[in-house]
Order: structure tokens, then C-alpha cells, then sequence
């Protein structure tokens, strides 16, 4: 999704924007462009494609200037063109913008009739010509900034730049995230900490409705009503030399190979080694007072956030609702006494799933959220959430922060099911001993790397690829398939394996490939024999399980993958490695861009 970045510098600011915008990259954009004072006069470079394209274009056009604004586009309204590339100018302002106006046509349609010309098919450029126009009554760049937000419907962050201000930049926010950074004798605005993290560790996070006016010296915010609000400065701890690829060929790779690490930190963050115990942070969850979970997420956590329902309601005996956010407050559900509503976040900014979480608002016993970003919307919004401890996630693909949403989830579980008397104490210390073993595990399940290398090959001429699971593994059939379709752009389904043969097993032949989850599990067999019903027409079956499955399948598989034994409740932790390995090799075997696949992006603030 877009990004946006501001500086108010002392040193020239154009290599800072674009070293900046690099950092947001793993969002996923089509073009970007920065705009600066340069001499005073707003002046700007726009390129379509990646940053690169932008890089070349300032060599051999540079572009001065102490204060300046930045953004990649991920185009909502209109194609990937330069003239709808921001920043945006309308004459004496240039803005850039992350979200949506859902009124830019009536907006339009007045300042047509005022005689003012558009010139993009974007919604943003809305934004700069009711800013110009306010400034061609008199108004100051303050007011007229003020007066166009005031006009505005939608979804916004906001950085307006003035032509000889150089001393100022105006920023704002409704829907969309955005931070201010402090400096020393400088000041920055960014989409989220880790643009920021080379510039500076002090942030600010602006609000809902919040409108900031910052110069090199000051930053004075007011709020929705227009009284002046003091947010926070937070100290962040993103490690500026940790968004890199660590020698890895893309960051997906580097962060499928981080896992046992970062679950290692997660396990840690949460488990009291000494009694066997789960640790959640203050305020806690009366799980025994909860008559229903209500999930929500989009993508990937969705996906987590299905797995965990299988966790709650056999282990807790609780009963789960999990909806996707997109589709969760359009239906009205009723939000019934005895539900907590919990909300799965990698970047904590969804919005479909931030507005969600507001229609629980006042509704739900507890509003939870498990989130990677500890300071996002979501997680400040929440009255309990639980980080997951991945650390910066870059490849636009979820990989790390999907394991280490299962395993918080799975810790959840647990401690509600202890709580509500269905897991004893040596049970319930059964478990965490497992969970333990996870890291090492995972590092052995790493090991299939090079066998499922091999197979991506031939995965890579497929057109079409099913994907099979039931129980625990159903939800990872359904990560699989997405993480196929997202980097390697093959077509891929998921299926209930025994929800084969009432429509998809119609599409089989000797052309599809079948991957089956399956472990050595209560369900194995039965599992087996919907690999039968495939094998029986052709399909080509790439079964992965444990030494025992692979014992008692019996012939016939196209291939197999096994992985390490593990007990079958934890099995999605582990087996979301050779699903994510799939999808990656078969997409670098198709030359695609594994980090920031086509369309997609990292943090979507766009409903
Ligand atoms: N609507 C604007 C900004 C898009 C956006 O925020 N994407 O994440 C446009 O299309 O340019």
C-alpha cells in the first residue's frame, strides 16, 4: 500500500526521501515520486515502477531542496501512470496521500464548476486543487489545509508541502496510519517507524483525526474537534540493520529461515520457564467467563485465525466464530455478552480488519489483537494485545508472522483451556514442553529445503494446483494455496479433503497436481483415501507427512515430502514450512518477484 514520508532537514532531503521510501518497499507500490523547496519553489521527480526508476531519474535530474515530501503509490483510483504518480501539485501545494476519498467526485464536480480543471484520475489530486483553492481566497497554507480536511471524506494520510514554506510541513490522518519522527533540529513524517528507523527512534503516532503542523522546531497537534492534543513521543526499537536480506536471495527466504528464532522469542516472551505457566501481558482474559471467541483478519492471519479455531473449540471447548474483516461488519453480526472479539494483525494497521475491531467497540466483554507492530492502530486500540514477536516482516508474503500468530494463538488456547477446567496442569505442562521443542523442529523441518527445490521445478509448469487437508491441516491447505497464488501466480484451490468429491475432483486429471497435508494423525486414513479418489484419475499427489504417513500411504504418490514427528495439535506450526518453501521455490523457479509480488501489498490501509 502507499507510503508517505516527510522531512524537514538540514541537509539536502531528496536521497533521505528515497532512502526512506525503500524502507517502505515491502508494502508493495507501482510507482513514487518526491517533491522539495527547492530554492523555495516546489519542484518534483515521479517514476513509474520500481524505486530504482526513480534513483536513475534524480542522477540525471537531481533535485535540491531541505524539506520535501515522498510517497510510493499503490494505485487505487486510476493506473499506474506518471501522471497519477504523487506527489500531487496544484499550483502553490503538493501533497501525498495514502487512502481513499470517497467523495473526490462530487469534490469535483464543485471545483468544476468553479471552473478548476483536473489533470489525473486520481482521488488524490482532489486533495492538492481544494488546498489551492483555499489558498487562492487568502487562506494560509495552514487554513487552507484545514479547510480542505474538513471537505474530505474517507481514508487519509496526508503531507502537504507549500511552495516557500520551507519551514513547515502539514500532516494528517483519519483511517490511514502515519507517525511523526523528531530530530534534532529536524522533523520527519512517515507511514509507520521502520521509514523512519535511520532518522530517528522518537516517534509520535498520530490519531484518528489528528492534524499535526510541524516545522524543524515544533510539532503542534489538534485533534478531530480542532483542541490542541498532545500525543506521546515513543521511543521505537526497530533496528535500523535488521531490514536487510542477510545474505539470503530474497526477504521471504531470509524470514522462512528465521523461524525457529523468532518462535524461539515468541515462546519466550510468553512462557514462564520455571512453572510451566503462560504469561499474558496485564489485565489478563477470563476465559472462563467467555461464552464465545469472534475471530477476524484478513489474508494470511485469517487463515491462523481458522486454525485457531480448531485450538479453542477441542482444547477449550470454546465455542469460535471467524470471519473475514472485509465481510465482518457489512453482515452485522450481533456481538452477544460472554464474546470476545480478537483481531489478528501482522502489521496491526488492516484496515478492514482496525474497522472491524471498532464495531466491537462497547459491544465485546474484551477486545483482543495479536499483532506484530506493537504501537499499531490495532494493538493501542485493543484492551489487551499480544505481541507476536516476529520482528520486521518485509517479504510482502507472510511467512514468520504466520507461525508466530499460531503459536501466540496456540498459547491462547492452552490457557483457556486450563482456565475453563478442560486441560489439568500436567497437561496443560505436556504441551508447553512440546511447544518448546518447536525451534529445534522447525530447523529440522528447514531441512526438507532441498527436496521441495527440486519438486517447485516441475510445480512451476503447473497451471492449476489443488491443495488438500482436513482438520488442522484444512486451514494450512488454504495457506498453502494462497501463498502459491500470491508469489508464483499459479492458480491454486483449497479443499476439505473430504469436500473432494462433491465438485472439485471434477477438475482432476494428469495435469494437477494435488498437495495433501496429512501427518500420521487420527484422520490420516481417511485423508489416504481421498488421495485414492485422485490417484484414481490421474491426478498427481504430492503428499506431505511424517515417516509413519509416508510408511502407510502406500505407492502411488507423485512425491513425498517428510518431515520431522510431531504431536498432530502443533502439526500446523511445523507444516506451514513446506508450505511456504512450495510456494517460494516454485515462484524464484518462475523468475517471479518473490518480494513484492504484482498487485499485492504488505500493509493494506485501504478498505
Ligand atoms: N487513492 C490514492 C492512494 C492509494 C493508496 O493509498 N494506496 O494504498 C491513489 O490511487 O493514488
Amino acid at each position: 500500500m502507499c507510503g508517505i514520508v516527510g522531512v524537514l532537514g538540514q541537509n539536502e532531503v531528496a536521497p533521505l526521501l528515497v532512502e526512506a521510501l525503500k524502507r517502505l518497499e515491502y508494502r508493495g507500490y507501482d510507482s513514487a515520486g518526491i517533491a522539495t523547496l527547492n530554492d523555495g519553489h516546489l519542484d518534483r521527480r515521479r517514476a513509474v515502477g520500481k524505486l530504482v526508476n526513480l534513483s536513475d531519474l534524480l542522477v540525471h535530474d537531481p533535485l535540491a531542496g531541505k524539506s520535501g515530501i515522498g510517497h510510493t503509490r499503490w494505485a487505487t483510483h486510476g493506473a499506474p501512470t506518471l501522471t497519477n504518480t504523487h506527489p500531487h501539485r496544484a499550483g502553490p501545494v503538493a501533497v501525498v496521500h495514502n487512502g481513499i476519498i470517497e467523495n473526490y467526485r462530487e469534490l469535483r464536480a464543485e471545483l468544476a464548476s468553479a471552473g478548476i480543471a483536473y489533470h489525473t484520475e486520481t482521488d488524490t489530486e482532489t486533495v492538492a486543487l481544494l488546498a489551492q483553492h483555499h489558498l487562492d481566497k487568502g487562506a494560509s497554507p495552514e487554513e487552507a489545509a484545514r479547510a480542505t480536511i474538513a471537505q474530505l471524506e474517507g481514508a487519509y494520510a496526508l503531507c502537504f508541502l507549500f511552495d516557500g514554506e520551507d519551514d513547515l510541513l502539514i500532516a494528517a490522518r483519519q483511517g490511514s496510519p502515519l507517525a511523526i519522527g523528531h530530530g534534532d533540529g529536524e522533523m520527519f513524517v512517515g507511514s509507520d517507524a521502520i521509514a523512519l528507523a535511520p532518522l530517528t527512534d522518537r516517534v509520535t503516532y498520530l490519531e484518528e483525526g489528528d492534524f499535526a503542523v510541524l516545522t524543524r522546531t515544533s510539532l503542534r497537534i489538534t485533534d478531530a474537534q480542532g483542541t490542541p492534543a498532545t500525543r506521546p513521543m515513543r521511543q521505537t526499537h526497530i533496528d535500523s540493520a535488521r531490514v536487510d536480506k542477510a545474505g539470503h536471495k530474497h526477504f521471504m527466504a531470509k524470514e522462512i529461515a528465521e523461524q525457529p528464532t523468532v518462535i524461539s522469542e515468541a515462546l519466550g516472551a510468553y512462557l514462564n520457564g520455571e512453572n510451566g505457566t503462560i504469561t499474558l501481558p496485564e489485565g489478563g482474559i477470563n476465559f472462563a467467563g467467555l461464552e464465545r471467541i469472534t475471530m477476524v483478519a484478513c489474508g494470511t492471519a485469517y487463515f491462523a485465525c481458522v486454525t485457531a479455531k480448531y485450538w479453542f473449540e477441542q482444547l477449550a471447548r470454546l465455542p469460535v466464530e471467524v470471519d473475514v474483516a472485509s465481510e465482518f461488519r457489512y453482515r452485522e453480526p450481533p456481538i452477544t455478552e460472554g464474546t470476545a472479539a480478537l483481531f489478528v494483525s501482522q502489521s496491526g494497521e488492516t484496515a478492514d480488519t482496525l474497522a472491524a475491531l471498532r464495531y466491537c467497540e462497547g459491544e465485546a466483554d474484551i477486545i483482543l489483537s495479536v499483532v506484530n507492530v506493537d504501537e499499531s492502530s490495532i494493538a493501542r486500540e485493543s484492551d489487551l494485545a499480544l505481541p507476536i514477536h516476529a520482528g520486521t516482516e518485509i517479504g510482502v508474503a507472510s511467512s514468520k508472522a504466520f507461525t508466530c500468530q499460531l503459536t501466540v494463538l496456540l498459547l491462547l488456547a492452552l490457557k483457556a483451556a486450563h482456565a475453563r477446567g478442560h486441560l489439568s496442569e500436567d497437561g496443560l505442562r505436556a504441551y508447553l514442553v512440546a511447544m518448546r521443542s518447536l525451534p529445534g523442529m522447525l530447523n529440522e523441518a528447514l531441512g526438507i529445503e532441498e527436496d521441495v527445490r527440486g519438486l517447485s521445478q516441475e510445480l512451476s509448469k503447473a497451471t492449476d494446483v489443488l491443495f488438500l487437508g482436513r482438520g488442522l491441516m484444512y486451514p494450512m491447505a488454504m495457506e498453502g494455496a494462497l501463498k502459491l497464488k500470491e508469489i508464483s501466480y499459479i492458480h491454486a484451490e483449497a479443499y476439505a479433503s473430504g469436500e473432494l468429491k462433491h465438485g472439485p475432483i471434477a477438475l482432476i486429471d494428469e495435469k494437477m497436481p494435488v498437495v495433501v497435508f496429512a501427518p500420521k494423525d487420527a484422520l490420516f486414513d481417511k485423508t489416504v483415501s481421498n488421495m485414492q479418489e485422485v490417484m484414481a484419475r490421474g491426478g498427481k499427489i504430492i503428499l506431505i507427512t511424517d515417516a509413519a504417513g509416508a510408511k502407510d500411504a502406500g505407492d502411488g504418490t507423485w512425491q513425498t515430502i517428510i518431515m520431522p514427528t510431531i504431536d498432530p495439535v502443533l502439526a500446523p506450526i511445523l507444516y506451514a514450512v513446506p508450505a511456504q518453501l512450495l510456494a517460494y521455490h516454485t515462484a524464484v523457479a518462475k523468475g517471479t518477484d518473490v518480494d513484492q509480488p504484482r498487485n499485492l501489498a504488505k500493509s493494506v490501509t485501504v478498505e
